[in-house]
């Protein structure tokens, strides 16, 4: 993969952890409401998949969708709205975190019910189908969603029809407090998809670069019309499942563990620049193994630190200019509301 590449996933990735955490922030300010699920620790999984994914492809996600959401093209401003309850917010401010959208962008939700985005993606792969175009839904999903009926039922339709849909699991490991292991007989998902003849595999997740590869090989499958893909991405969040879940749940070493070795923007900073240390040594440098390297790499002058920096200054602004621009957003009104209705109601009736 070539430099450019490299960077810009590096980018989205800085881009990814800086917005969410700040989002945390200002939900403890009070300026974010109702439930919020943030993705620190998972940014590998959606900046791979969707950065190898093309322009014309559907996205379905689930309630822990910022991420996705953006690099589908709505903006981090707009996104950022949303979460605040804004008019400007992609939704109007009447989803929230957990129902962003953009049709245009063909970013398809957000949604909050477990096992909801199976039904909806196959759905659109029906009609992509029946239009015969090279085009893909991706349809992400947790691993705590591979049990509802939903799952199994989009699956064998998926597979009888050979529509193009690529079922992504984001396999932190977790459902709220539960372990994979506690709610499933096989806790391999991947293994679930041969009962419907669909391929799949099993991908770290904590390597962006793996994660992209193996979604743009699978792609170009689908668009040639093999029918549905399942790629199962082994990750962790390092937060708690929302921001009302301190995650006491889990211990402490364990969190530890993933953080300081398999931290996925340690690992992209390592794989974007030339010389970088090996994973053994950053490591065993501890948890502030970023700023750390950065100095080492400053040191042995590569001009690649100071990208690295301007990068992180230039994300830093991004989230900045996102959150003024939530708070100067006005809230909605109730005609607002209505308004928004109705015009929901004609798009049906048009379809
Ligand atoms: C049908 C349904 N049942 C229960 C819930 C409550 N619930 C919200 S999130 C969640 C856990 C889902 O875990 P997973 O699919 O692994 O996604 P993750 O949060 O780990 O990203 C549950 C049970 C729900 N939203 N919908
Ligand atoms: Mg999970």
């Amino acid at each position: 993969m070539d430099r450019e590449t490299q960077l810009k996933l590096l980018k989205d990735m800085l881009l990814a952890r800086a917005f969410e955490e700040r989002a945390a922030e200002e939900y403890t300010k009070g300026n974010i409401a109702g439930f919020l699920h943030l993705y620190p620790g998972e940014e590998a999984v959606a900046v791979g998949v969707l950065n190898a994914a093309g322009p014309s492809d559907y996205v379905v996600s689930t309630y822990r969708e910022h991420v996705h959401a953006m690099l589908r093209g709505i903006s981090p401003d707009q996104v950022m709205a949303e979460l605040f309850g804004k008019k400007d917010g992609c939704s109007h401010g009447m989803g929230g975190s957990m129902h962003l959208f953009d049709r245009q962008k063909r970013f398809m939700g957000g949604y909050g019910i477990v096992g909801e985005t199976f039904p909806v993606a196959t759905g659109i792969a029906y009609s992509i189908a029946m239009k015969q175009q090279p085009e893909a839904v991706i349809c992400f999903f947790g691993d705590g969603a591979v049990n509802q009926g939903t799952f199994h039922e989009s699956l064998n339709m998926a597979a009888l029809w050979g529509l193009p849909v690529l079922f992504v699991c984001e396999n932190n490991h977790y459902q709220i407090g539960t372990e994979i292991h506690r709610h499933s007989a096989v806790a391999e998902v991947y293994k679930r998809a041969c009962g419907y003849r669909i391929p799949a595999r099993r991908i770290d997740g904590m390597n962006v670069l793996e994660v992209y590869e193996a979604t743009g090989q699978a792609l170009q499958q689908i668009y040639a019309g093999t029918g549905p893909q399942l790629l199962e991405f082994e990750t962790y969040r390092f937060r708690g499942h929302s921001m009302a879940d301190p995650g006491s749940y889990r211990p402490k070493v364990e969190v530890e563990a993933f953080k300081d070795q398999e931290d996925p923007v340690a690992i992209a900073i390592r794989e974007t620049l030339p010389c970088y240390p090996s994973a053994d040594e950053i490591s065993a440098a501890g948890p502030d193994v970023i700023n750390k390297l950065c100095s080492q790499m400053d040191n042995l002058g590569h001009l690649d630190n100071r990208q690295l920096e301007a990068l992180r200054s230039e994300v830093a602004q991004i989230v900045d200019d996102a959150v003024a621009f939530a708070l100067a957003s006005p809230e909605p009104t109730l005609e607002d509301a209505q308004a928004y209705l109705d015009c929901n109601r004609q798009q049906e009736v048009l379809i």
